[in-house]
């Protein structure tokens, strides 16, 4: 493991520096602002520390957004070129992405205690070292319960007396649950069918309870361009749900099915290969793409783009549990006033995490649903789940790493198809 500092008058100058010396495998551990020491008015400089695991391969550092043969055969079109050798990942290559982790740095206080300064309250509390961090590891074990509680009570209906099914209603609410429709929601689908005096039996329980699982699976429908400027989507979710990957997908079939003029913007900054990736699809698609580092470029990007059919934002995955990095976003998207916010969501989540994962990023200013990752399960329990709790309207789905295919619009009946059926292709 490498660790430097780098000293720059700006963030694009710093990662220049660090591309040239560390490589696209580079990972950025800390920026902060430092005033200048050379002269009293010497601007403010950027440091940032960067670090390159010497042990990573450098080709499985990030996964690649891989372009099928079918967007490759099109070249003769003169729409668009060959994608970069780079840019293409043979079907029998495995990307492997290896998690990297910070190294540990042991900090020593000159008090001799680690990490605890002299002025600190040891000599206010005649408790040893060990008891204390007991302490604290105690209260952080209490405060994550507490989290995980909160996040688990907002993804659970409050208890509420189960129905008892018999028959054929039993069978159909079996059959749900076993799709893993979580039970209250099972439950409630049935009583509704009773209420409005629906048959169970038979083809008939099936066809009604169908109808009512689309009923609840609100959709918003294709991306449509706006007579006066563009239309402006961002892209936002927890790290590797798929963004920028179905953003490629999203902009290829803009920039070259219907050949609408594109611009990107990504405000994803945070490792250098992040933009590479982005920057080899924008050449390949022929789109214009802006790597801004500031909520003020962000604002200046979109002014750029102003002429634009479409406005695609790719933005860094964040943590819903990170509080700086979701406040950080929501500034970005402020300044960006994006039309449509697509939440973009991995289908292999769990219950407990989709539901509060939307509950934080609608707080932000999502407005939309995006499941990937279809082709990694067979049971869109939790996906019908998660809609139905928060009735925000799902966009798209995709099952597939292959850009521009493996998406499609999400519609009501397929989407129930493949839920009632386990088909991936319907
Ligand atoms: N199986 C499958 N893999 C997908 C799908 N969509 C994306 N991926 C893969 O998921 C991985 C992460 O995709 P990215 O597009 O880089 O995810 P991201 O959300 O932009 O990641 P960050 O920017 O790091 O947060 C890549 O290996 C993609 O090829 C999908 O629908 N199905
Ligand atoms: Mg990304």
């Amino acid at each position: 493991m490498i660790i430097k500092k780098y000293l720059a008058k700006s963030m694009r100058e710093a990662l220049a520096e660090i591309k040239t010396e560390l490589g696209d495998d580079a990972v950025i551990l800390k920026t902060r602002k430092v005033a200048g020491t050379a002269f009293p008015f010497h601007p403010t400089q950027i440091e940032v520390t960067a670090a390159r695991d010497d042990e990573a391969k450098s080709s499985a550092a990030f996964p690649e957004i891989k372009v099928s043969r079918h967007a490759a055969a099109e070249e003769g079109s003169g729409v668009y070129r060959r994608p970069r050798p780079s840019c293409i990942v043979d079907d029998a290559e495995q990307v492997s992405v290896r998690p990297w982790s910070p190294p540990v740095v042991q900090r020593t206080a000159t008090n001799g205690v680690p990490g605890i300064t002299e002025a600190g309250i040891i000599e206010k509390d005649n408790r040893s070292y060990a008891e204390l961090k007991e302490d604290f590891r105690q209260l952080s074990d209490l405060v994550k319960n507490v989290l995980a509680k909160s996040d688990r009570a907002a993804s659970v209906s409050p208890p509420t007396a189960s129905p008892v099914f018999a028959g054929a209603w039993a069978e159909l609410y079996g059959k749900l649950t076993d799709l893993e429709v979580l039970p209250d929601i099972a439950g409630s689908l049935l009583t509704s069918m009773r209420e409005q005096r629906l048959e169970a039996v038979d083809g008939a329980g099936e066809k009604s309870v169908r109808e009512l699982l689309g009923a609840r699976f609100p959709v918003a429908g294709p991306i449509r361009c706006k007579k006066n400027g563009p239309r402006v989507i961002a892209f936002v979710g927890p790290t590797g749900s798929g963004k920028t990957t179905t953003l490629a997908k999203l902009a290829t079939h803009c920039r070259i099915g219907k050949n609408r003029s594109v611009s990107i913007i990504t405000t994803d900054t945070y490792r250098i290969a992040a933009i590479e990736q982005i920057r080899t699809f924008a050449d390949i698609v022929k789109a214009n793409l802006h790597v801004v580092f500031s909520a003020d470029e962000a604002a200046l990007a979109m002014k750029a783009c102003a002429n634009d059919d479409l406005v695609f934002i790719d933005t860094a995955g964040r943590s819903r549990r990170n509080d700086e990095h979701m406040e950080e976003l929501k500034v970005f998207l402020s300044r960006m006033h994006p039309d449509e916010v697509h939440l973009v969501l991995s289908a292999t989540t769990k219950d407990s995490d989709l539901a509060a994962t939307i509950r934080r990023y609608r707080e932000i200013g999502s407005d939309r649903l995006l499941f990937t990752k279809l082709d990694e399960t067979t049971c869109l329990g939790n996906v019908f789940n998660a809609v139905a709790r928060s009735a925000m309207p799902v966009s798209f789905l995709t099952f597939g790493q292959n850009v521009p295919d493996d998406i499609e619009l999400a519609q009501p009946a397929r989407f129930v198809e493949r839920l009632w059926t386990g088909a991936l292709h319907v």
